[in-house]
């Protein structure tokens, strides 16, 4: 028999506020299973608040932050500083946010953090919209999708922007690890949330989470579709060490995107060329993928700008460097 490969220590425990088929919920489960008990998770204004803790209750066994939905870089920097000066080197500094507190709201503090080199893991959970608030649009919602305030009807469409590309932004700021994170395939994911663990210095993750009621699917459908995002090429699975791209599924040929977008009423709306143009967009972004791969699998990284500080520290004589394994 294969060996079992996810951890089997619970941290988040039965009696949260998800609803049935949330792919955020078991975000965090698989997330913690992989981090484990010395974690400190900082959680701003998004669903996983009302999820994690309906006072005086909690459905997490590690310690909770809750925090404004614009700051979740600056309140893992601060909390990484604290667990510094308090000497407490293996706790995991992790900030934990959705798509709208981290590629909209909290941007800026998300950009803060990974330029200022924090020792921390920052997870987005991406339901590709601002789900707690009521299905609002968000710069992670795709093209064409229906939201509240992107409505189908009259002149309009759905949304008719494309979904920013928040790995690109955050690859933008070379952290040591980035990668992307699907719950339908949890063997993949923990391996990489083990992999961040293990590593110093600003880290990234990307987990495509479907939401039954806005993405309007019903609830018995959630791993099945996180698994026909990834093998039809609209969330592929990467990642990235140090500038080194590396694709962690390669299923061979793209499924069509037509099963994905037609099992959602989010999409429903659309017509055969919208899809036809969705696909061609996927296609395209696929094979800048394998390109990326390619390319950056010749070169070599040494990886120095994990050491932030000592360079200036050694010119001026100063002794004390930052720790990059601490
Ligand atoms: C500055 C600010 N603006 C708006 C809100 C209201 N608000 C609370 S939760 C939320 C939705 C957050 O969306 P997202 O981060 O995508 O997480 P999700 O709700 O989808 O889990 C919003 C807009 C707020 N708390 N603070
Ligand atoms: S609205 Fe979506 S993200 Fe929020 S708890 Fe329900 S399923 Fe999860």
């Amino acid at each position: 028999m294969a060996k079992l490969t996810i951890p089997a220590e619970e941290l988040m425990y039965p009696g949260h506020a998800a609803c049935p088929g949330c792919a955020p919920a078991l975000t965090m489960r698989l997330l913690l299973k992989a981090l484990g008990p010395r974690t400190v998770v900082s959680i701003p204004a998004c669903c996983w608040t009302v999820i994690a803790t309906s006072y005086p209750t909690t459905a997490l066994g590690v310690a909770v932050l809750d925090n404004p939905i614009e700051a979740t870089g600056a309140s893992v920097s601060g909390l990484r500083a604290a667990a510094d000066a308090l000497g407490l080197k293996d706790v995991n500094v992790v900030g934990f946010a959705g798509d709208g507190g981290t590629a909209d709201i909290g941007l800026q503090a998300l950009s803060g953090m990974l330029e200022r080199r924090t020792n921390a893991i920052f997870v987005m959970y991406d339901n590709e919209g601002y789900m707690n608030t009521g299905v609002q649009r968000s710069g992670a919602t795709p093209l064409g999708a229906w939201t509240t305030t992107t409505p189908v009807g009259g002149s309009s469409g759905g949304k008719p922007e494309p979904k920013k590309d928040i790995m690109g932004i955050v690859l933008a700021h070379h952290p040591i690890y980035a990668a992307t994170l699907n719950p339908s395939f949890p063997e993949d994911f923990v391996r990489k949330a083990e992999k961040a663990r293990s590593l110093a210095g600003p880290r990234f993750l990307h987990a495509l989470t479907p939401c039954p009621p806005g993405w309007k699917y019903s609830s018995e459908e959630t791993i099945r579709l996180g698994r026909l995002a990834t093998d039809s090429g609209i969330f592929p699975l990467f990642e990235v060490e140090n500038g080194i791209y590396r694709i962690t599924r390669k299923g061979g040929a793209l499924k069509p995107v037509d099963e994905y977008l037609r099992a959602q009423g989010r999409f429903r709306h659309l017509g055969d060329d919208d899809v036809r143009r969705i696909q061609e967009d996927v296609r395209f972004r696929w094979e800048r993928l394998l390109r990326l791969e390619a390319e950056s699998a010749n070169l070599v990284n040494p990886g120095s700008l994990r050491f932030p500080g000592p360079w200036i520290g050694e010119r001026a004589g100063i002794t004390g460097t930052l720790e990059a394994d601490g």
